[in-house]
């Protein structure tokens, strides 16, 4: 039984933190090549004690092993303005020498049955810590503005309201993510119009 979750958790604050500069560090690097940079923005946060141990519950996780499979305790998330850009930030994570990727999974190409599409991949992550180095698992979410705006009120209106959550409120869920989706292509439409029309000049 972990007593002690503050101190458990230290290692994952200090990850979240490095790994937010580091992500947020590369917008300016993308502005001082004269490059439309692919973040719009990067949030992070620990999942809070509460959380996990309901986590751990609900998917039958013994407390002995919640380092290797929970892989979420450090939550990155990166937004993008289009859906190729999340394609551009998979690839820059890929060459990092300072993560390494265990798992990718592709929820944009193939949105989950709710509707839900975003990216994750999940990094090990070295942590410098006065008793020596410690790696941790972190998850990173990289999905656009359009699949955030989707995500994040879905997540809040199922989270507060389970019981209500009714069949029908799910498909309807399901075609406004369809629909957020549908804004997704058209504003990619929109940038390559713009782009074929510049080349012509
Ligand atoms: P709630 O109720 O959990 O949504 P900053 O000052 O910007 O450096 P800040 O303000 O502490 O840092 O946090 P940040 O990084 O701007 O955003 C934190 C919020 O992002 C959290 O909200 C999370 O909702 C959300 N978030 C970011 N990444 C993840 C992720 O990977 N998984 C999940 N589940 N959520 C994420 P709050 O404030 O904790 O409130
Ligand atoms: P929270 O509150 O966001 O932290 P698992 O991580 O074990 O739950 P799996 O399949 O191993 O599930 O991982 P997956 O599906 O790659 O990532 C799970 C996380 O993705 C969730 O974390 C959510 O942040 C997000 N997610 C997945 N499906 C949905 C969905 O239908 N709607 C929304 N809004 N978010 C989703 P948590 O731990 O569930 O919660």
């Amino acid at each position: 039984m972990i007593q002690d979750w503050e101190g458990f958790l230290l290692p994952y604050e200090q990850a979240v933190a490095e790994l937010k500069v580091k992500l947020r560090g590369l917008r300016p690097q993308f502005d001082q090549l004269n490059q439309q940079t692919p973040i719009e923005f990067v949030t992070g946060r620990v999942k809070p004690a509460e959380s996990i141990k309901e986590k751990l519950i609900r998917r039958h996780v013994d407390e002995e092993r919640i380092e290797q499979d929970l892989q979420d305790i450090a939550g990155l998330r990166i937004m993008t303005q289009f859906v190729d850009d999340i394609y551009q930030i998979v690839h820059i994570l890929r060459q990092r020498t300072d993560m390494k990727i265990l798992e990718e999974r592709d929820y944009v190409t193939n949105a989950k049955p709710s509707g839900y599409r975003s990216y994750h991949i999940v990094i090990e992550y070295p942590v410098q810590l006065v008793t020596g180095e410690k790696k941790i698992l972190a998850e990173i979410q990289v999905r656009t503005m359009a699949m955030n705006f989707w995500a994040t009120i879905e997540h809040s209106l199922k989270y507060k309201n389970n019981d209500g959550f009714t069949d029908e409120i799910s498909e309807h869920l399901r075609t406004l993510a369809t629909q957020a989706y549908q804004i997704d292509e058209e504003l990619a439409q929109i940038r390559k119009e713009i782009q074929a029309n510049k080349e012509e000049e």
